[in-house]
């Protein structure tokens, strides 16, 4: 029995030490994924997990909380600080779980809701029929436009005061252009309807003042910390105060139970982070780099949806551009070592599992260290086993390509 368990321990270390070394041998061009500081991930795995802490600070269902209140009051106040917003809960375990939490304190059981169409970049939790939040509610869809492949507000606006939804969604995981909030506050004022931002992806680009921030505009904004953010796996809700119990209420013990005190340690120790100078130089570094990818494929003739970006990602029409599915095109350049996503496409014909197109992000490659330079030669790799994907030559020489830039940025890389 204990030989058994002997060799399942290995078995599993070796899965680890596997998915390590795969970390560390690719280009991760995953626009949702990032490498958090040591730090972060010191706590997120440390004995603060032990605790049960049902409740909040100063109030909770166990005994011995006294650090976790102040490692949870600690968290909210910087929370408040780096987004300059009134109130904060630290406590959800996921975007998803936050957007669940932001529904039930604010709407019924099918109240209506209008959000993005999840083909056009939306997010699974903003209304899709296969996810609670379209199962629930009744869920109403404004798109891009079909020619710009941009947000359209005179149409949003028009299909807002048809709907007359209780919520308005805005904040999505596959639009690569600035979204105008003070716009949809005016659209939400109309109907008097909630506006919701989930900057999940582009909350650290908020963070350091270089993306529309919705501070101003929306009722109650949901973002992750893990993504552009570079925190441990979790989420955030902050929101208007006069809200702020009933969002409280509905994280917990509507929709958690006890959180996790040491992703919570994680997440003050991102924001901690988040609010150092070299943290929006970051940043600026993440725009750089997807526009630097974004400009090599435009002069190329590749489809960019919406036109290039503004943000850290950008999404291509595979199909149109070369011919390849979205799946096909992920699958080609795994390959060789770089790793994206297949991603739908505004109005796209393919289901979800084949799409048209791929989605690229710049967060993690830029924590890596790569630059423009680098940015543009991935783009170029990229390019051309696109155009060329069953050629065994230019295979191998953009495998060799990808090696030489893992080693010379972070290979040898201890974290
Ligand atoms: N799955 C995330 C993304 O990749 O954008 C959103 O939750």
């Amino acid at each position: 029995m204990e030989k058994k368990s002997n060799s399942a321990e290995k078995i599993l270390l070796n899965y680890y030490q596997k998915e390590r070394k795969r970390q560390k041998s690719t280009l991760n061009l995953i626009a949702s994924e990032n490498y958090p500081s040591k730090k972060v991930l010191f706590y997120g795995g440390s004995l603060l997990m032990n605790k049960y802490a049902e409740g909040y600070p100063g109030s909770r269902y166990y005994q011995g909380c006294q650090y976790i209140d102040k490692i949870e009051e600690l968290t909210i106040d910087l929370a408040k600080k780096l987004f300059k917003f009134e109130y904060a809960n630290v406590q959800p375990h996921s975007g998803s779980q936050a957007n669940q939490a932001v529904y039930l304190a604010l709407l019924k059981p099918g109240d209506k809701i209008l959000s993005l169409n999840l083909l056009a970049g939306g997010h699974l939790t903003h209304g899709a029929k296969v996810n609670f939040s379209g199962t629930f509610y009744q869920v109403h869809y404004y798109n891009l436009n079909p020619f710009t492949q941009k947000l359209d507000y005179e149409e949003i606006s028009k299909i807002a005061q048809e709907v007359k939804p209780k919520l308005i969604v805005t904040g999505y995981s596959a639009y690569s252009l600035k979204i105008d909030f003070a716009k949809f506050r005016q659209i939400a004022d109309r109907i008097s309807a909630y506006l919701l931002a989930d900057i999940a992806h582009t909350a650290g680009l908020v963070a350091a003042d270089l993306f529309p921030n919705p501070i101003n505009y929306a009722d109650v904004i949901t973002f992750t910390t893990h993504k552009t953010l570079r925190g441990p796996r979790g989420a955030v809700i902050l929101a208007k105060k006069e809200l702020g119990a009933k969002i409280d209420k509905a994280v917990f013990p509507g929709n958690q139970g006890g959180p996790n005190p040491a992703i919570i340690a994680a997440k003050a120790q991102c924001f901690l982070e988040a609010l150092q100078p070299e943290f929006r130089e970051y940043q600026k570094k993440v725009l750089k780099n997807a526009k630097a990818m974004a400009d090599y494929f435009q002069k190329k003739g590749v489809k960019v949806i919406s036109g290039g970006t503004e943000t850290h990602l950008l999404l291509i029409d595979t199909k149109n551009s070369y011919n390849l599915t979205g799946k096909e095109a992920a699958e080609k350049l795994e390959k060789i070592g770089v790793i994206c996503n297949k991603n739908m496409l505004p109005y796209d014909s393919e289901k979800p599992w084949i799409t048209s197109g791929i989605r690229l992000g710049s967060p993690a490659l830029t924590t890596r260290g790569l630059g423009e330079k680098e940015f543009k030669e991935i783009a170029q790799i990229i390019h051309n086993i696109l155009q060329n994907p069953s050629d065994p030559k230019l295979k191998k020489a953009s495998k060799s390509k990808v090696e030489i830039l893992v080693k010379k940025f972070f290979q040898s890389q201890k974290h």
